[in-house]
């Protein structure tokens, strides 16, 4: 039934309170076959209405916890978006011979009412679920009439309170089915696997004129006949290969009855918990999961099959091995993709009661009896849909909905109808009606005391014996690691306790994608809208972009970050070459590993690995390739390993990395560090000395100030304390671990302002200079600058010390804080005023691409260049981007020419500094709420930062852990500077 169907959109719904039909109009006449819609709009089917029509038919709204309605369960206001659709269609002569023919919903959201031909058909509700009618006798040969009247609001809003656009509509396809006799009403084969063999007990629900009935897998020689329902059993089906998200095999299997043939495509897995271990097939899963939620920025949730293969194919490459379909089943194609792709799936209901938390969860639909059959008929029609897949090992009862007893009889009737697959639901704290412990955003230590037996701790939600319960069982954190905006950091640590502890099996990145909506500015400009830019009254801002992907579908730096931590080949390159295989049923004969050694970032030699065939989980040391020394002049010999695909698969090509490691070799003693004549330490006077000299080598200065570089007009050094605060920085949920009560277990941060808020209230944004001296002479610069903000008496000294000698001009910045700093610090560094028109850089460093101290994993040393464009991120708000970690040198390009060159020495710790290079000073940045709103660059602005804050992940969930927290220190910057 997809395509054009007549649509108008009324403001509420008619026969309520309020008049909302043209005069005169009954109100069910639109079900009439001679009303006349001739009036009416075309609006394609399967779509959102207020994705369409440019505004006229209402516009997106976003809200996470709130609902955009008055709280009054089960009720909702009479100003409620009602669509009328009409569609005429011609019945399919093959239709003739139907013994009954049904109506098919796959989701419509909220709230609808069908007719066919005049006949009332029923209502619809579940807008995440499908739902067939049967339409036997409304449906007449030749012409029909279907029209649906939706209503955008309904009582099943309360239980669909997710996080994401509230988007009305017919969303996905509307079919029409002719049934014949003998048919097949429901076929369940449940497929297990035990020692090499798999097993199918099949379960069919068919009249008795469907018999005889033959089940065929021809691969695996199965075919059997069943004459009744009383014969239908459970068979052998010999040796088979199992199915797991690494090898995802899958059996052709077909079920005749005397009516139809089926097609089902059988995977054989067996999943189990054995103590507090969840296997499939004996052995122990590990999830590098992602929350996928289903948005698209033009179609909203309308599902486009190549799109969804092309997001899925992402996660492969990108070692993502499992899905949480957040929050709410997905098109149910989704699964065939993720059965024939392979990814572990965690399938939940459409269920999220969330905005009743703030009353105190006071009339929670999830534990008032008068909700106990709609949560019910949620979860069945939710597992009835998508049972017949290999691919989903776990049913989630929904998210955020506190709990109740609707929420235990949900996982009760789950038990009962599918023992196969264990039941998930994070707030059962207690763990009273769940299989297995789950939990979102435990910090990092806290987390560790989940894994671990000796840990006495109290659990959130839990007493000391609920708390013991609970670490009995399989733990999983169904989300984590809050992907907004630049961040999150410490995968690798999460990473880690899932090694150190079995308990623990991994968890799922929230979230896949942002969801931000394709628009347009009053002047035309596109961007991603988040919430508030569609006049919504209510709503949550850009926390609905929140995604390792932006929403044009471009990798973040994260994503890069968890396909390094989530590699399925842990390598170790040191004196030996230690491979660890992580996987958890594939070998590596689909694996080469090969090497390359670079000098500088120089490649100097490369080969293969001779490495035996590593089994799951089988680790390897194997010897180092003879590596040629350290050529002349060169001051870093490194040593890069990397595990690739040999043949193309359903979703990389051949030479396609799946784990990459380096390691350092060799290094000259006394490279790259600077040599450093110390300046004359204690200028005569305070004020500007004279003597002050004009030029540098390539530096011209006045009055003590640089003003120009490489013939080019510059400026700097600057402070730079301040960063554009990222969704972290500007975070408050899980409260700061510099204010920790030291009396409370380490993971619980004590409720602080967010650091943005402490950082503009420090002035980090607007310090001003005040030059305290300045001496030199002809051959050097000694410059010391107070920064500090207005009403403080905080400040950080910039001392700078200019000099030639026979390697060029140097510069060492000395930044020295005062006391009493009692903050984290975003940044510690220098920036210099390029002037525009710089093309990019190359460098010598770590790249690709951006990196902080929580977030290290995927930066790997070597050379790379890229446009100036290219080096920072376009997050949909704009914020801190495009810090690189430890550079050697940099070139900066200018007019298509190498311009000037910058070297850095490490300082008495032996840390380099990073750089970013960008259009824009982090202050113009912070004042953008979107990328268009950053205004023309006037200069370019180049960073050099002896450190940088982590990243945490604060905008939901812990702050930076105190180790890769900048707290106030001094620092020392060297560098040298010679034209390009
Ligand atoms: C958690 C929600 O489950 C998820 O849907 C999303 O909103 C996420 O937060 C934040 O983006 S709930 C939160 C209160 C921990």
């Amino acid at each position: 039934m997809n395509g054009d169907w007549r649509f108008r959109l009324l403001p509420g719904a008619p026969g309520g309170a309020v008049a909302v039909l043209p005069d005169g109009e009954a109100p069910d006449a639109i079900a009439e076959d001679g009303f006349d819609d001739s009036g009416w709009d075309e609006l394609p089917v399967p779509s959102h209405w207020v994705l369409h029509g440019g505004g006229r038919y209402g516009r997106p709204i976003y809200t996470n916890v709130q609902f955009p309605f008055p709280i009054e369960p089960p009720f909702v206001p009479d100003d409620n978006p009602t669509g009328d659709h009409r569609r005429r269609f011609a019945l399919p002569a093959d239709f003739a011979g139907a013994e009954s023919v049904l109506l098919r919903f796959d989701g419509v959201e909220s709230r609808y009412r069908v007719w066919l031909n005049g006949v009332e058909i029923g209502i619809g509700s579940g807008s995440r679920l499908a739902q067939e009618f049967d339409v036997t006798h409304a449906v007449r040969p030749g012409e029909n009439l279907l029209v649906v009247r939706v209503h955008q609001w309904s009582a099943a809003s309360y239980l669909e309170d997710q996080d994401q656009w509230w988007l009305p509509g017919i969303f996905r396809d509307v079919t029409l089915l002719a049934r014949p006799a003998g048919a097949l009403d429901d076929v369940w084969l449940r497929t297990d696997y035990h020692a090499g063999r798999g097993s199918i007990r099949p379960e069919i629900v068919a009249a008795d004129d469907a018999y005889p009935m033959t089940l065929r897998v021809p691969e695996l020689g199965v075919e059997v006949t069943w004459h009744s329902a009383s014969e239908v059993s459970g068979i052998d089906a010999g040796p088979v290969q199992p199915w797991s998200a690494e090898l995802p095999r899958l059996y052709d299997a077909t079920v005749a009855s005397t009516g139809e043939t089926v097609r089902l495509r059988l995977g054989f897995r067996t999943v189990e918990i054995a103590g507090d271990r969840l296997l499939v097939n004996g052995e122990r899963l590990v999830f590098h999961g992602m929350n996928r939620h289903e948005t698209h920025p033009d179609r909203g949730r309308v599902f486009d099959e190549d799109w969804a293969r092309a997001d899925l194919l992402l996660m492969k490459r990108f070692n993502v091995n499992a899905i949480r379909t957040s929050h709410y089943p997905p098109h149910p194609r989704l699964l065939d993709l993720a059965d024939e792709l392979g990814l572990w799936v965690i399938l939940e209901c459409d269920l999220e009661t969330h905005g009743f938390e703030p009353g105190g969860w006071r009339d929670n639909p999830s534990d008032d009896p008068a909700w106990r059959e709609a949560l019910l008929d949620r979860i069945e029609r939710t597992v009835e849909r998508d049972k017949n897949h290999p691919s989903i090992v776990l049913w989630s009862l929904g998210n955020e909905s506190g709990t109740g007893q609707n929420l235990a009889a949900m996982a009760s009737w789950v038990h009962g109808r599918d023992p196969g697959r264990p039941v998930h639901y994070e707030g059962d704290y207690a763990g009273a009606y769940t299989d297995v412990y789950s939990r979102m955003y435990s910090p990092v230590p806290e987390t560790a005391s989940i894994g671990r037996d000796d840990s006495g701790a109290l659990l959130l939600g839990c007493s000391a014996s609920e708390s013991a319960r609970q670490r009995s069982k399989p733990f999983l954190l169904c989300e984590y690691a809050h992907a907004m905006g630049n961040g999150p950091g410490a995968l690798d640590q999460y990473e880690e306790l899932v090694e150190r502890y079995p308990r623990l099996h991994g968890g799922f990145v929230w979230e896949w994608r942002d969801h931000g909506l394709r628009t347009r500015t009053a002047d035309g400009i596109e961007f991603f809208g988040y919430g508030g830019d569609f006049g919504e009254v209510v709503h949550d801002g850009n926390f609905v972009m929140d995604g390792m992907v932006l929403s044009d579908g471009t990798p973040t730096p994260s994503l890069h970050e968890f396909a390094q931590v989530a590699a399925p080949f842990a390598i170790e390159v040191a004196d030996m070459l230690t491979i660890r295989s992580r996987r958890h049923s594939a070998d590596s004969a689909d694996v080469v590993f090969s090497w390359s050694a670079e000098a500088d970032g120089e490649p100097l030699a490369s080969g293969e690995l001779d490495v035996p065939l590593l089994a799951p989980h089988a680790s390897v040391t194997v010897a180092r390739p003879a590596l040629p020394g350290l050529p002349d002049g060169a001051g870093e010999l490194w040593l890069n390993v990397a595990a690739r695909l040999v043949a193309p698969t359903a979703w990389a090509s051949a030479g396609h990395p799946l784990a990459t490691a380096q390691g350092l070799i060799a290094r000259a003693p006394d490279a790259p560090a600077l040599r450093w004549s110390p300046a004359p330490r204690d200028p005569a006077t305070g004020g500007l000395g004279s003597g002050l000299p004009d030029v540098l080598g390539p530096a011209r200065f006045e009055a003590g100030r640089l003003v120009e570089l490489a013939g080019e007009p510059v400026r700097g050094p600057r402070l730079a304390l301040w960063r554009a605060p990222t969704d972290n920085d500007r975070g408050s949920g899980f409260g700061s671990y510099q204010d920790a009560d030291p009396t409370l277990p380490p993971w619980r941060a004590t409720p602080a302002p967010p650091w943005d808020a402490r950082w503009r209230a420090a002035g980090l944004d607007r310090m001003v200079p005040r030059v305290v001296s300045a001496s030199g002479s002809a051959s050097w610069l000694r410059v010391r600058t107070r920064w500090a903000a207005a009403n403080s008496r905080l400040a950080v000294v910039c001392d700078e010390h200019w000099w030639l000698d026979e390697r060029g001009l140097a510069l060492v910045v000395d930044l020295e804080p005062s006391t009493g700093w009692d903050l984290i610090w975003p940044r510690l560094g220098v920036r210099f005023d390029l002037p525009t028109g710089i093309d990019g850089a190359s460098w010598f460093g770590t790249g690709p691409l951006e990196s902080y101290p929580d977030s290290l994993q995927a930066a790997r040393v070597g050379r790379f260049s890229a446009a100036l464009g290219e080096l920072t991120v376009g997050y949909a708000r704009p914020q801190e981007s495009g810090h690189r970690s430890d550079l050697r040198s940099l070139t900066v390009r200018r007019s298509g020419a190498d311009w000037l060159r910058i070297d850095t020495g490490p300082d008495a710790a032996g840390r380099l500094p990073g750089f970013t290079l960008t259009p824009h000073t982090a202050e113009e940045v912070d004042r953008a709420a979107h990328p268009h709103e950053l205004p023309p660059s006037t200069a370019t602005r180049l960073y050099l930062d002896a450190a940088q804050h982590g990243l945490g992940s604060r905008a939901c969930g812990p702050d930076v852990w105190p180790a890769q927290a900048l707290a106030p220190r001094a620092a020392s910057l060297r560098l040298r500077f010679a034209p390009g």
